[in-house]
């Protein structure tokens, strides 16, 4: 019996699959290299069942005799691995992003003197478009707060966008960067405490109340599908704390931030500029602790912020507290840093590796800009946040619109500069 290797992710089974399996029959006995939720995430949208979801479907189809983890888009390796005589795949591969992909099963084939056949692809059905037709139509609230933990599970880094607004969180959610084989987007939002008080022009001092924070997230969420993390600045008064925390889960939010300072407190990157203390690092445990306490699944993550090298405090305070906090319950430490060089930031996160392995460490790279993704992932960071750069980059385009309407008289100097008309009724479902 000769053995024929199929690569496939099955997070919408359809009979597109079941031809290629079909097919795949008549060559031999089929193993299927099933993608896991990793290599998935590598080039797609997290998968809405997970690798043994879907395991237990594949292996309930007739024709599939073996199944073995695909544990990188890449075929090659498995077919190296387990020397099919065959390997089958949709002649949807022929031009596209997939194209490199079917070089290297080629070669890799060359190599164990395997042959590569080609299929028509099954064009009335696509997993992609059934995908997005479902995400059209929303997210449960309960799979949305899990997203961001099975995200961390599964990503070597995350990287959330500030949203203060429906549209921006809209924008934030869409977009993508695809370039050859790199596919890239946003895994999810930022609630940030002083973007949400500048869209009601106020300062960021926690004077613009959780319950109009909630109803704008609420808003948010009635649009999107992806999942936030709620600055929620010090966390309020221990007793509002309790009480917030749950309304705030229950929402369907996957995360706070709470940040280890006390009384008035102002921005962060206003650092000693301004007159704001930090928390005493036993009070602030306790906090920690109570918020896990009130937690109401281990789906929701109570994250703590340390603001020592904000506040120049110095490192060991920072490391001290960075123990304190995940002994207390802290599910991931974020630690802020206002200098223009992540040097600090990088000095934390070695240190806080030698500690922890294993706890997500977030930054908030809004001074040091230069520092990459890449550079934050091999120092050991997690999840990146870019914490308010959606809202920054309206309040220019606004202003200058308004500037230059009043210089003309009129508003055929700034046309240029706008979404279109057409582009506004393509923008939303149902508006046209
Ligand atoms: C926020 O976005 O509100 C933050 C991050 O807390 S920072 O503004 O840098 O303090
Ligand atoms: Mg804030």
């Amino acid at each position: 019996m000769k053995s024929v290797y199929i690569g496939m992710s099955i997070d919408i089974l359809h009979h597109g699959h079941i031809n290629i399996i079909e097919h795949g029959v008549r060559y031999g006995e089929i193993t299927i290299g099933l993608l896991t939720d990793e290599a998935i995430a590598s080039h797609k949208r997290l998968p809405l069942l997970t690798y043994e979801q879907r395991y237990r479907i594949l292996e309930n189809i007739r024709g599939v005799k073996n199944i073995v983890p695909q544990k990188e888009w890449d075929y090659a390796p498995n077919i190296k691995k387990y020397k099919p005589n065959f390997m089958i795949h949709g002649d949807d591969w022929l031009d596209g992003p997939l194209f490199p992909y079917r070089e290297k099963a080629i070669d890799a084939l060359n190599q164990i003197g395997g042959e590569l056949i080609e299929i028509p692809y099954t064009t009335d059905v696509s997993s992609s478009k059934l995908k997005d037709d479902l995400f059209s139509k929303g997210i449960s609230v309960d799979a949305r707060k899990k997203t961001l933990k099975r995200l961390l599970r599964v990503k070597p880094i995350l990287r959330f966008i500030e949203a203060h607004s429906p549209i921006s969180a809209i924008i934030a959610e869409k977009s993508k960067y695809i370039d050859n084989n790199i596919f890239k987007e946003f895994d999810g939002f930022w609630s940030s405490s002083l973007t949400d008080s500048i869209e009601m022009g106020m300062p960021d001092i926690e004077a613009l109340d959780v319950s109009k924070r909630l109803l704008n997230i609420n808003n948010i969420f009635d649009v999107t599908t992806k999942p936030l993390i709620m600055d929620l600045d010090t966390g309020g008064k221990l007793e509002h704390f309790q009480i917030n925390i749950k309304t705030i889960e229950r929402l369907g939010i996957s995360a706070v931030i709470i940040e280890d300072k006390k009384g008035l407190k102002k921005n962060s990157l206003f650092g000693n500029e301004v007159s704001q203390n930090q928390e005493d690092v036993d009070a602030f445990a306790e906090k920690i602790a109570i918020g896990k306490s009130n937690r109401l699944s281990s789906d929701f993550m109570i994250i703590a912020r340390i603001e020592s090298l904000i506040l120049e405090k110095g490192m060991n305070d920072a490391i001290e507290r960075a123990i304190k906090y995940v002994e207390a319950g802290a599910d991931a430490i974020m630690i802020h840093s206002r200098l223009k060089e992540p040097l600090e930031i990088f000095t934390f996160a070695k240190l806080f590796r030698s500690n922890f392995a294993h706890i997500p460490l977030v930054c908030v790279p809004t001074s040091y800009n230069k520092t990459t993704e890449d550079q934050l992932l091999n120092v050991g960071f997690n999840i990146v946040i870019y914490a308010n750069h959606l809202m920054r980059s309206s309040y220019p385009a606004m202003k200058s619109v308004a500037f230059n309407i009043l210089k003309y008289g009129r508003s055929a100097e700034v046309e240029k500069s706008l979404i279109s008309i057409k582009e506004v009724l393509d923008l939303i479902p149902g508006t046209k």
